[in-house]
């Protein structure tokens, strides 16, 4: 058996004889294979992905999650008429014995989606048009999510966007160091901690309700949207594990992260990472294209913000796992978690120099 899918492959409803299979993708938390078949002669390829059940403790729950939000998404589509329907929303292949998921031998939780073909994901920004794509294509999944009927979402991590425990989290990390690496990271934890003013403000602004909780993505990284190879339309949202109540400006402050800097998540040279106003410009443009009608003044107002705070907080979870030994993220290397830390508050100091400029925009764009 070459890879571990391999193992679980027959345990899946698909009608077709296994061709060949490899890794796919470059997520940092679950294992992602794509694998082809033959059906009747014709080579059709599924995503298979091993849900990491250290981070996801309740991967079950979060199946059903999932299995919601696709199944609304596909009656949203039919209700709509649309013949592509299987390239617009994510499709669950269940198991064959009818649940949305199998557990392999080693008890390890796998699921199985149609492969989107003629469509690729982007972990850099490549032009405007595609920013705009993006956030359109996340503000009118918030719109589905909106519409969901039944109970509360399950919350797949609890607090995961709480900016304020993720502060105190890194302050206690600080304080024990485990792996005595803090020597290496003064100026990065100085910079985060003359900070700490900004991890309230959203919270502060839910508690007091002057914005709403709501259905959010909360994983809203440019590479989690796949953009058309043809008509460079965002046609599919993926990657649904952290799917749950939360806020509008998270999904909005992680497009800001992911898509405005032209450098990598983890480039090593930080004088590569910028805000780019044109990518800003078209996020702002593309999300109220979709999310105008049901967002408040309160979420309006916190567009620009809400990337410098969210941005500040992916850096603030990367410093605490390289000090807590890399055990959250996948790394390649030694230093990757505080490379990638270090991207994220070069452009956090980007963000600020042009946040004035940023908020002028948007008031604006949302006039
Ligand atoms: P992770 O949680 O590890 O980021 P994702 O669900 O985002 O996993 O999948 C990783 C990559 O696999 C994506 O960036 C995308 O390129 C690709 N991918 C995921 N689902 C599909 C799909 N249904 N069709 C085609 N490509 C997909
Ligand atoms: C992880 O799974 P992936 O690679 O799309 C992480 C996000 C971070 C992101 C940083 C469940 O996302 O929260 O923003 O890495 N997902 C989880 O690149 O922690
Ligand atoms: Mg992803």
């Amino acid at each position: 058996m070459k890879w571990p899918v391999e193992g679980v492959i027959g345990q899946f409803a698909i009608h077709g004889a296994y061709l060949e299979s490899r890794p796919y993708g470059s997520g940092h938390i679950n294992d992602t294979f794509v694998a082809a078949f033959s059906h009747a002669g014709t080579r059709v390829r599924y995503i298979f992905q091993r849900v990491n059940e250290r981070i996801f403790q309740q991967a079950e729950n979060l199946m059903e999650n999932i299995q919601r939000v696709t199944e609304a998404a596909a009656a949203k589509l039919a209700s709509e008429g649309v013949i592509d329907s299987t390239r617009r929303a994510l499709r669950l292949i269940p198991a064959k014995n009818g649940r949305p998921f199998a557990r392999d031998a080693e008890g390890r939780l796998w699921r199985c989606y149609l492969f989107i073909e003629g469509a690729r994901t982007y972990d850099i920004i490549q032009n405007p048009r595609q920013a705009f794509q993006a956030a359109r294509a996340f503000g009118e999944f918030q719109k589905l999510a909106a519409g969901l009927e039944g109970p509360r979402l399950h919350e797949t991590i609890p607090n995961f966007h709480n900016t304020r425990a993720r502060f105190n989290r890194l302050q206690e990390v600080v304080g024990s160091d485990p792996k005595g690496r803090l020597a290496e990271v003064g100026a990065e934890w100085d910079f985060i901690r003359s900070r700490e003013g900004l991890v309230d403000l959203l919270l502060d602004l839910q508690a007091s309700g002057a914005i709403p909780e709501r259905v959010t993505h909360n994983d809203t990284k440019l590479n989690n949207v796949m953009i058309d190879d043809a008509s460079g339309e965002g046609i599919c949202v993926i990657d649904l594990d952290t799917v749950m109540p939360g806020l509008a400006l998270y999904d909005f402050g992680d497009m800001v992260r992911t898509a405005t800097s032209p450098a990598l998540e983890d480039e090593p040279n930080t004088s590569k990472v910028c805000m780019q106003m044109p990518m800003f410009e078209e996020l702002v443009r593309g999300y109220l294209s979709t999310a105008k009608e049901f967002l408040v003044e309160g979420e309006i107002d916190h567009l620009p913000f809400s990337g410098k705070l969210i941005t500040l907080e992916i850096g603030i979870r990367f410093l605490t796992d390289y000090l807590e030994g890399d055990i959250y993220f996948k790394t390649k290397h030694a230093s990757h978690n505080l490379d990638r830390c270090r991207t994220q508050l070069a452009l956090v100091r980007s963000i600020e120099e042009q946040e004035a400029a940023m908020a002028a925009l948007v008031r604006e764009l949302a006039r």
